[in-house]
């Protein structure tokens, strides 16, 4: 995907002259999944696979035009009006528009047309991609750069919860707005404090390998993993009216079996995978920085394994690549992302990588009668104005 692409596409179905451009990316996550809304830490990076959109305004009070360029849609609304548009992409779009407006920024009508090379439904966040682009745009456009990334993070969050019925933590708009090229991020999502971490394991490389059963969190059951959590957390409160419980974050091994009868199994085995998560992310980093890689990649492992059957969201065929890796000696591997399809991050060896790719897009298919698709993980730059 180049500029020059979107841009023609932009002056094609506008008036002909041209905005500003802006790109934003996917990201991955090494370890630590489905503990950003519960106050734990993640592990991501952003790759060089995104969003890029052209932005001008259109000189209207609140109207925009969009341009979705791989749909090939069209869809012009004004995002005072108190519904929005119905195409799902216009959402984040309106979305974006709305809350960076609640921050101060004075956003007028405007023209948008966006592409995206970031594979849709393979649970690297297309649409955390799409709202910081937009919202690195509309900070541009109308604001003079005064919204501080935090805020547009924030942003991004608030429109996936407002508009698009997900209610997601922040790992992935962090991830696509501080992503920094070669390096990974270790973000702890309850004092949002985060360090970059240099990652480029020598013998190794990070693969995709990506289910295509498409990931969808809107209306999933990735909200009542949420909501299992968060009574967790209200049953160890209510014990313990002397602390002071947010998130499981603040929760302990004890305080969660003190409460297993009354939460039940099911919500006591969600909250059981994410309190060892927690634990897991710091392991990884000691790990890293120790050059473990070994280890690194076990957790990855527990991690799958915790994802798969604690936390429940994931499928046959995760657990058959997953499998897979294992046979083929692959050092780390897990579904990433929220999970119910999409991809899997492998941690190969370099000498195995291409007997393991091989075989598990062959076995992949003999099973599924499915491609599977690969991904070589470039660690890459996060939001950005491109001209
Ligand atoms: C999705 C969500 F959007 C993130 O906030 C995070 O919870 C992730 O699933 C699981 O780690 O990508």
């Amino acid at each position: 995907m180049d500029i020059e692409f979107v841009r023609s596409r932009f002056i094609k179905h506008f008036d002909g002259q041209t905005g500003h451009v802006y790109a934003s990316p996917g990201r991955i996550n090494l370890i630590g999944e489905h503990t950003d809304y519960n106050g734990g830490f993640v592990f991501p990076g952003a790759v060089d696979k995104g969003i890029m959109a052209e932005m001008r305004p259109n000189g209207t009070e609140s109207t925009i035009r969009a341009y979705s360029i791989d749909l090939k849609d069209r869809v012009d609304f004004d995002f005072h009006d108190g519904v929005g548009p119905r195409a799902s992409w216009a959402r984040y779009i309106y979305g974006m528009a709305l809350e960076m407006e609640k921050l101060g920024v004075p956003v007028k009508g405007f023209n948008i047309a966006f592409a995206g090379d970031v594979p849709l439904g393979a649970g690297m966040s297309s649409s955390a991609a799409m709202e910081s682009c937009f919202g690195c745009g509309l900070n541009d456009l109308f604001g003079e750069n005064k919204v501080s990334k935090w805020d547009i993070v924030l942003a991004g969050q608030a429109t996936e919860h407002n508009y698009c019925g997900v209610n997601c933590g922040i790992m992935d708009q962090f991830a696509s707005v501080f992503g920094k090229a070669g390096k990974l991020m270790r973000l702890d999502c309850r004092s949002r404090e985060f360090e970059y971490f240099p990652f480029n394991p020598e013998g190794y490389k990070l693969v995709l390998i990506n289910s295509c059963v498409k990931h969808e969190l809107a209306g999933s059951p990735y909200n009542d993993r949420r909501n299992s959590c968060e009574n967790v957390v209200r049953h160890i409160a209510a014990k313990h009216p002397e602390g002071k419980f947010e998130t499981l974050r603040d929760c302990t091994w004890e305080q969660l079996e003190e409460v297993r009868a009354e939460v039940g199994e099911e919500d006591y085995t969600r909250a059981h995978f994410v309190l060892g998560e927690k634990d897991r992310v710091l392991a990884v980093c000691d790990a890293l920085v120790a050059g473990d890689y070994e280890t690194v990649g076990k957790k990855m492992y527990e991690t799958h394994y915790g994802l798969s059957k604690e936390y429940d969201v994931s499928c046959e065929e995760l657990d058959f690549l997953n499998d897979i890796a294992k046979e083929c000696g692959v050092t780390g591997s897990r579904i990433m992302g929220g999970g119910f399809g999409g991809c899997t991050i492998n941690l190969v060896k370099d000498e195995l990588y291409e007997s393991f790719v091989k075989t598990a897009c062959q076995k992949y298919f003999e099973k599924f009668n499915r491609a599977a698709k690969v991904y070589d993980v470039v660690i890459s730059d996060g939001s950005r104005k491109l001209c």
